[in-house]
């Protein structure tokens, strides 16, 4: 006999296990003193292909970590010999912060401030022993879907929706990593397909995206050691540091001729392109300073006949 109850709860965990991406698993690391409990643990959850990773103490706890980066959810308890739970939680959160680390605290303690101090420690969940098979899932899938729903939404923030691209926002968010590293020499490229409009006008605007994508592709791929984005319509941006201004130059040259020289085949049809390119070294107002200047540059190639690198 199956009650209503447990049958719905079934039903509940089943959709929260194949909402989680299955493909990419997800690391927990289980810090008990009991080894009969934390095996109890892992084997439940290796049961739902989660990888394992244990420890009988806090100072192995974080040992761990520093072993493994593909951890996403501890479960930790708080009475241990040596460093307590809570004294853990609070140097793991030195380094990883709730977007990037889920923490359950656990414990069989009657003590009931313990959840409120796990929390306020940076703890996301609490859970009191014994605890039943239901509720160790439901925690632990709740956890992990808010990773992963952060992740989503990273990623839908940072990426251009027509190419996959990092988006502009994205863009200025990564040169401004770089930039704090004080590199010694900084390029930026913008790139703009010519006469873009006659694409869409002529051959519609299914195959204007469709060659912006193409076009993506071969930015992905040419600027892979760079920082490229899709910075607008038809315009792309690259970013160089620590690269010799004449190599950079070089660069974009190769690209401008590759794009040259594609074909492009949207339905049956052969579409070729050109791009102009903005290049600019001029570091003087820091990244807004060199987008003005490379798009002045830009507006020379555009004027001087398009298809060319101007710098
Ligand atoms: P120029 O050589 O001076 O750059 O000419 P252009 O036609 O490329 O430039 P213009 O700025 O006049 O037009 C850009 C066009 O790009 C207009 C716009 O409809 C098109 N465009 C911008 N974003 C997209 C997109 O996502 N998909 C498609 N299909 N077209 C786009
Ligand atoms: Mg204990
Ligand atoms: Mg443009
Ligand atoms: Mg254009
Ligand atoms: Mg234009």
């Amino acid at each position: 006999y199956i009650s209503k109850e447990s049958n719905q709860m079934f039903e509940y965990l089943t959709r929260l296990l194949a909402r989680l991406d299955k493909n990419k698993k997800v690391g927990v690391l289980v810090v008990e003193d009991s080894r009969i409990q934390r095996s109890a643990m892992t084997s439940l959850l290796r049961r739902h292909n989660f990888i394992t990773f244990e420890a009988a103490n806090a100072e192995q706890g974080l040992q761990v970590f520093k072993e493994h980066s593909n951890i996403k959810l501890a479960i930790i308890d708080e009475n241990m010999p040596g460093m307590s739970g809570i004294q853990m939680i609070a140097k793991l959160r030195e380094t990883y912060n709730e977007e990037d680390l889920g923490i359950i605290g656990i414990s069989g303690e009657e003590n009931t401030g313990l959840p409120a101090r796990f929390i306020r420690g940076g703890a996301n969940d609490y859970m009191h022993k014994p605890y039943s098979h239901e509720e160790f899932f439901c925690r632990v899938l709740q956890n992990v879907e808010r990773l992963e729903n952060i992740e989503t939404i990273r990623r839908v923030a940072n990426s251009d929706f027509l190419t996959g691209l990092p988006n502009r926002r994205h863009f200025f968010t990564q040169v401004e990593t770089i930039q704090k590293t004080e590199p010694e020499q900084q390029s930026l490229a913008i790139i703009d397909i010519d006469h873009f409009k006659n694409i869409n006008d002529t051959y519609g605007h299914d195959c204007g995206d469709y060659a912006l994508k193409e076009l993506a592709v071969i930015v992905a791929d040419y600027f892979s050691d760079y920082s490229a984005a899709r910075f607008g319509g038809e315009e792309f941006c690259v970013y160089f540091a620590n690269v010799e201004h004449q190599k950079v130059w070089q660069v974009m040259e190769a690209f401008r001729q590759t794009i040259e020289q594609k074909e492009l085949i949207f339905e049956k049809q052969s579409i070729k392109c050109t791009v102009s390119i903005g290049l600019t070294s001029y570091t003087e107002e820091g990244i807004n300073g060199m987008l003005k200047s490379a798009d002045k540059h830009l507006y020379t190639a555009k004027n001087n006949g398009r298809n060319q690198v101007v710098t």
